[in-house]
């Protein structure tokens, strides 16, 4: 086991294995990371080394190379971590067409036997290999998703910034449901019934009353018993509110956010979307009133729902228009939440966005006005008086406003063309699994 390396040293030489292949022939290097794989033929030693920049080969020879290294190369685990002292040689065999020599070698950790397949094709089905995530995450198809979804956060958050919107956060333990009666967990605060937060809906709104552009990415519990390939009882939200708004206004804001975080994976994830297989498009947009949407699914004979879009009529939208993000508005009242503002003829001005057929989206023009506000809670069997400070914030000079709620991890399995949305998150949570 290595005692000897000097991190605050090597941290300052370092070369990422990326920038090997942009280096000259002769140039000395250190590296580190772990053992992708490794293969002996005859007296040579091959041993791919991977960090979170890429793969590079090393190779040794027995009798002409550096005697420590080429023992440790044949011998050593998959996985396990080394540092690299070498020399780059050009190699027409060599991916990238470089390798190291290398001049001394250490290994840093031992990995023991692996208990998943890390290979870039995993044999291990999703169960084991999310028992085990935190090695699934060695793999470089596991991290070009979360790469991707790194540049979807970051671009969220400049599409924001840019526009004057203002990054907010809100609590994350709450008094009274948002989203209607069920699906909360329960919290004990201090001997007082509390609850995890569903959404940061009531807050962003009374947030929005004052600073009118507001934006976060804010963690939402349900605690809905499905067991579905898209539901987590843990998920992530982009979350908008704009004063000054309708709908239309915020769905507009939708639509070019999502065509700017999917412009700027493109432009900055292409090494990721490769090793994905992934042809990713710049989405078209599109408006339809549910009555319109209705029409279209049943045409298609296919069950739409009366108050809710079914997963079937999602489904039959998204085979229908293809890479685009379909607008559903003008949605009836008894299918949305109390904060929706009603339009009148049992209409709201709710409002869902379908993308490659699924709910990514849904928000639209909440209910300002206090009266309409108590009055839509009792048609819901709510208590008014569970909801006094946030019907009380509209009373002192409240504009009109809307806004929307985003999963992150619906849009990052539906960019990328993944089926079950336990993929694209670093540790799931759902029914069954509470660990790692
Ligand atoms: P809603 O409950 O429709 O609306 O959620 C908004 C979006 O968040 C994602 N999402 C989920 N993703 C995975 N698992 C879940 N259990 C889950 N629940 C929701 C979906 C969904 O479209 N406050 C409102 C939004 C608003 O009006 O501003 C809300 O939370 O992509």
């Amino acid at each position: 086991m290595s005692k000897d390396l000097d991190f605050g040293e090597f941290s300052k030489k370092r070369t990422y294995v990326a920038d090997v292949f942009n280096l000259e022939e002769g140039k000395e290097v250190e590296l580190a990371g772990w053992v992708y794989d490794t293969r002996a033929l005859g007296k040579i030693r091959f041993l791919m080394l991977r960090d979170i920049s890429g793969v590079a080969q090393i190779v040794a020879v027995k009798g002409k190379s550096d005697e420590n290294s080429f023992s440790l190369m044949d011998n050593i685990s998959r996985e396990s971590v080394i540092y690299v002292k070498g020399e780059i040689k050009n190699s027409a065999q060599a991916p990238g067409g470089k390798e190291i020599i290398p001049h001394e070698m250490k290994l840093i950790s031992r990995a023991d036997e692996l208990p998943i397949d890390v290979a870039d094709y995993s044999k291990t089905e999703l169960p084991k290999r999310l028992d085990y995530r935190f090695l699934d995450l060695h793999r470089k198809s596991i991290q070009a998703i979360f790469k991707i979804q790194s540049t979807m956060m970051q671009a969220f958050r400049e599409f924001m910034v840019s526009n004057g919107a203002i990054e907010a956060q809100f609590p994350s333990i709450i008094g009274s449901s948002s989203e209607g009666g069920t699906e909360l967990f329960e919290a004990n605060y201090f001997g007082k019934k509390a609850f995890l937060s569903q959404s940061c809906q009531l807050y962003k709104q009374m947030l929005a009353c004052s600073m009118e552009k507001v934006f976060t990415i804010f963690t939402v519990w349900r605690a809905e018993k499905h067991n579905t390939v898209r539901h987590l009882n843990e998920a992530r939200q982009f979350d908008y509110e704009q004063a000054f708004a309708d709908e239309f206004v915020v769905m507009e804001f939708l639509g070019e956010v999502v065509k700017y975080i999917i412009k700027k994976v493109l432009k900055e994830n292409k090494k990721e979307l490769e090793i994905l297989e992934v042809k990713l498009k710049v989405p078209k947009i599109k408006y339809m009133t549910f009555k319109e949407a209705k029409e279209i699914v049943e045409k298609e004979k296919a069950h739409c729902g009366d108050d809710d879009l079914s997963t079937e009529a999602e489904k039959k939208l998204g085979e229908l228009f293809s890479d685009t993000i379909i607008f559903v508005h003008d949605w009836p009242i008894k299918g949305k939440p109390f904060y929706i503002m009603p339009k009148g003829e049992g209409l709201s001005g709710g409002f869902d966005a379908i993308y490659n057929g699924m709910e990514i989206s849904s928000g639209g023009q909440r209910v300002h006005i206090p009266e309409i506000l108590e009055k839509q809670l009792r048609e819901r069997n709510l208590d008014p008086l569970d909801f006094k400070s946030y019907i009380d914030s509209f009373r002192y000079g409240a504009p009109p406003h809307a806004g929307w709620g985003m999963g992150l991890e619906r849009l990052t399995m539906l960019i990328l063309g993944i089926q079950n949305i336990r993929e694209v998150v670093l540790f799931p949570r759902d029914r069954e699994r509470l660990t790692p």
